[in-house]
Order: C-alpha cells, then structure tokens, then sequence
C-alpha cells in the first residue's frame, strides 16, 4: 500500500521525525531554512499534506488557485494566523493545530518573562557580563516585587488560565481577567473585568493571551498603553501582531512603563530597531513552547492528526473554518 506522502516543512525533534517515517513517506527540510513561496507552493503541488510550522506563509497567493495534490495542512503549533483559511477553505485543505501540549511550557515563558522585566534580571546580567559590577549597594538595580500584585490576563484561553493559577498559587498575585467568552471557572480563578480598558486601568502586569485575529491585531496601541499605570509591566507570549510595536518603544522610552517583556514580534524575525536599544524591555526570541517535552508532544499531536484525516476520520484538531 503507499504511504501518503507528507512535506515536513522545518526539522522536528528527532523522535517525532522517527515516528513519522514508520508512518508516512517523509519528505524532510534538512537544511531547516523556512521554505519560501515556491517551494511552499510545491511542496502542496507535489505532497499529500505538509506538516507545518509559524514560519510557513500559507496565504492566499501561497495557497493559490486549485488544483493541489495535498489535502491537508497538520499545523505543529496552537497558533495559525500564518495560514488564510478561507483560501484553504476553497483549495479543498483541511488545517490542524495542537492545542494543549503547550500549555505549561508557554505559561512558564510568561511566568518567566514578568519575573525578568520586574526584577531587571538581564539589565543585571548585562552589566556584571560587561565588567561594570561595582559590587553591592543598597539602591543598585531596584526593581518591582510581584506579591499582592495584580496580574491583568487578557484572553482567559488555556494558556491564560495556566498564567493565572501559576501567579496567583506561586507568586501571591490577584488576578483580573477580560476574555470575550467567560466561563464559571474563570470566576474562580479571578474578577472578570468589564473592559480592556478597566484592566489596563487595574493591572500591575498585563500579560496577552488572544489568538491573533482582525480584532485583535494592535489591540495594544498608544491609547491603550496610555490607559496602564505607570509603573505597570506589558508581556507579550502570545502573537507580535497583538502590540503596535512602535507605541510601544515610544511608551517604554518616555517611561510611561516599568518595563515589557515580549516573546513573538510583528515581523519575526525581525525585531523593531528601536526596542533593541532599550534596556527595560526583556526580547526573547519565540521560546513558548520550547522545552522538549511540548515540542515533541506538538510533534506527535500533529501525527494524530494525519494519521486520523488518512484513516478517513475526523482529525481531532481540525481547525474550524478550514
Ligand atoms: C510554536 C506558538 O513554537 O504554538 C504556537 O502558536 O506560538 C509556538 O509556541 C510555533 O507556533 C511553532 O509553529
């Protein structure tokens, strides 16, 4: 019987390529460059599905006009605002993600973001690399404690609800929320806020948990920086698009906020010039979900879904819209 054949777009933990090859007739990207339209374009054209990644620009152009031989785009991440859905609609491709499997490593990265802006942890590392560490003084490098303050969730998702219980259990944090679809639990977890702007009002530390969407692209502008206290903290693990980035180095420049801490960027890779000179603002580069235990769990996730849409069943993530 053939095996249906599946572009693997960039290199994947060596046991999820494993596992793939038992299954599948693999074509993989040895050299992990992201594969630009072309070939993202042949890989449809000359596959039965592509195992996909955030680097993947699968637009309306990409997607093109039918016919294409691959039926299916399993996405390896939660997140598929890379990929236009209703031009995947009308080629006929069926796209899954993978939730879940990330939840804890991305809410660790959040946890770990809002600790290093507070407490200036790489301004600190910075200058002892640099030879400038004078030794110890009473006011050196002050920053902000996060006990009894209050964390503000924007998007009370999976990953926004894993930040809030962390915080609150681990850090003695009160947490307020605004999410557009509250449900029972998240009134346990904390109080709902009416407004984004009554949570940007509230907040100590606002940290951004929405998918990327035509609402929500630039949900956080000047205006909204402007509607946060002073002194607050701005994190961003979720999607670039969400913060107007060039508000954002204006804000931070003009000390109209503690600090931000931020993991994804408008225009990945790329960094905006300004918010590289900066000190108070933490710049990781899209590490969410990297630990091995979710990159592999992202892996396998992605198999089941394959496996399934082949088997002619439901693949448990599919996408709705697609
Ligand atoms: C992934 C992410 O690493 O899952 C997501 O949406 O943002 C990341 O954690 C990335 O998307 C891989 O495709």
């Amino acid at each position: 019987m053939t095996r249906p054949i599946v572009t693997v777009t960039r290199r994947l933990p060596q046991a999820v390529e494993a596992e793939l090859r038992e299954e599948f007739d693999v074509r993989l990207n040895t050299d992990d460059l992201p594969l630009d339209a072309a070939a993202l374009r042949r890989a449809l054209e000359s596959s039965d599905a592509l195992l996909c990644t955030v680097t993947d620009r699968l637009d309306r152009a990409t997607l093109g006009p039918p016919p294409v031989r691959a039926r299916i785009a399993a996405n390896f991440g939660v997140g598929f605002n890379h990929i236009d859905l209703s031009a995947a609609r009308d080629l006929g491709l069926v796209v899954t993600n993978t939730p879940g499997v990330l939840t804890e490593a991305t809410a660790e990265l959040a946890m770990t973001l809002m600790l290093m802006v507070a407490r200036r942890v790489t301004e600190g590392e910075r200058e002892l690399r640099a030879g400038k560490w004078t030794g110890w003084r009473p006011t050196h490098l002050m920053g902000r404690g996060l006990g009894g303050r209050i964390l503000g969730i924007v998007g009370m998702g999976r990953i926004g609800r894993s930040v809030a219980r962390r915080a609150a259990n681990g850090l003695g944090m009160r947490i307020e929320y605004f999410t557009r679809t509250p449900t029972q639990e998240d009134d346990a977890l904390g109080r709902r806020c009416e407004s984004l702007a009554e949570l940007l009002a509230n907040a100590d530390v606002v940290s951004l948990h929405a998918p990327a969407t035509s609402e929500t692209k630039r949900m956080i502008g000047a205006k909204e920086l402007r509607q946060m206290k002073r002194d607050a903290v701005l994190i961003n693990t979720a999607r670039g698009d969400l913060v107007d980035e060039e508000a954002l180095a204006d804000a931070l420049l003009e000390g109209a906020l503690h600090g931000a801490g931020l993991d994804v960027y408008e225009h990945e890779p790329s960094v905006h010039p300004r918010l590289l000179r900066l000190d108070n603002v933490v710049l990781l580069p899209h590490l969410g979900s990297a630990t091995e235990d979710a990159r592999i769990g992202m892996g396998r996730r992605a198999i089941e879904n394959l496996r399934a849409f082949f088997a002619g069943k439901e693949p448990p993530d599919r996408v709705p819209g697609a």
